[in-house]
């Protein structure tokens, strides 16, 4: 049998990757239910078991399991989203509590919400800093300014709020599109919510790793990837894509270095939606996966 980097079947992991296979609210472009199983296929047969920048094998040192929820779509309505974000917050609020590492592999971005209600049944939510990239701030407080089909305050576009509002601190990189009502909720909650956003000014350039790490007050830190807040030359297959995000060298010098100074609690990736003849964005995002779990996990082990 050819090895993967999963190579725990369940019983004695250290670290849970768990595919939520939904995509219920998302607004635009559909398919990230189908982004746990691409990624997964990458984890099994592409990505390189050591990580070129450590030297590290995490294989090696950690057990890694792979566990699914199954189909979390359901009929699809606001009812079916509430079950499937209550279904992540249980399943990650056990593995917490098991003493595991979490990575809940989207699935849209909604599974943030349950994986940080999970997250905040185990930690102090003011002792948390999410460090959240996207290409939006998902601080709506509901999506019927555009939805035809309101999914209310539990859609991909309020994936943030909820966190914000529960305590959470939140350090959002990469953000370029978003909403007035949300950049006043930024405005409004400077206390808690610090946003590095690219291509406010004229010849923007991203300020280096350090500053936004040190913008981070907290030791414990969450991680959110919603793959948008990466350029989409990196990431194409995503629903909702806006040109000029994150470089592929600079996200991982980011969350390297993060993982380096922080205590990484939990983390997840969303919103891949794999698209035919072309695996770069599930690749890529396998390949973040792994770096997050090496840098923050495995080099920690001893
Ligand atoms: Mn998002």
């Amino acid at each position: 049998v050819a090895a993967s980097i999963i190579n725990s079947d369940g019983y004695e992991a250290e670290v849970v990757l768990r595919a939520a296979n939904n995509d219920i609210s998302s607004s635009f472009g559909k398919g990230a239910d189908k982004g746990p199983e691409a990624i997964r296929a990458c984890l099994d047969r592409q990505i390189e078991f050591r990580e070129p920048r450590t030297g590290i094998v995490a294989t090696e040192r950690l057990k890694i399991t792979w566990h699914d929820l199954g189909d979390l779509n359901g009929t699809r309505t606001r009812e079916c989203l509430g079950g499937a974000i209550h279904t992540v917050a249980v399943n990650c609020a056990a593995s917490i509590e098991a003493g595991r590492k979490v990575f809940i592999v989207g699935g849209d971005h909604s599974n943030s919400i349950g994986a940080l209600i999970g997250v905040g049944q185990r930690y102090d939510p003011d002792k948390v800093t999410i460090l959240h990239i996207d290409a939006h701030h998902d601080l709506r407080h509901d999506d019927a300014d555009y939805n035809d089909k309101p999914y209310g305050n539990l859609a991909h576009c309020c994936a943030m709020r909820p966190a914000v509002t529960a305590g959470f601190h939140l350090v959002s990189v990469g953000v370029r599109a978003f909403s007035l009502e949300e950049d006043v909720f930024v405005q409004q909650n400077r206390k808690r919510v610090k946003a590095f956003r690219w291509g406010m000014e004229r010849s923007f350039m991203p300020p280096p790793v350090s500053i936004i790490a040190n913008a981070i007050e907290t030791d414990l830190v969450y991680i959110s990837v919603d793959v948008d807040g990466f350029d989409p030359a990196f990431m194409p297959a995503t629903g909702t894509p806006v040109s000029g995000g994150l470089g592929w060298w600079y996200g991982w010098d980011l969350l390297q270095e993060v993982c380096r100074r922080k205590t990484v609690v939990g983390a997840d990736l969303c919103e891949v939606a794999p698209r035919p003849n072309d695996t770069l964005t599930e690749y890529n995002a396998a390949q973040l996966i792994y770096c997050v779990i090496t840098w923050a996990w495995a080099a920690k082990k001893r």
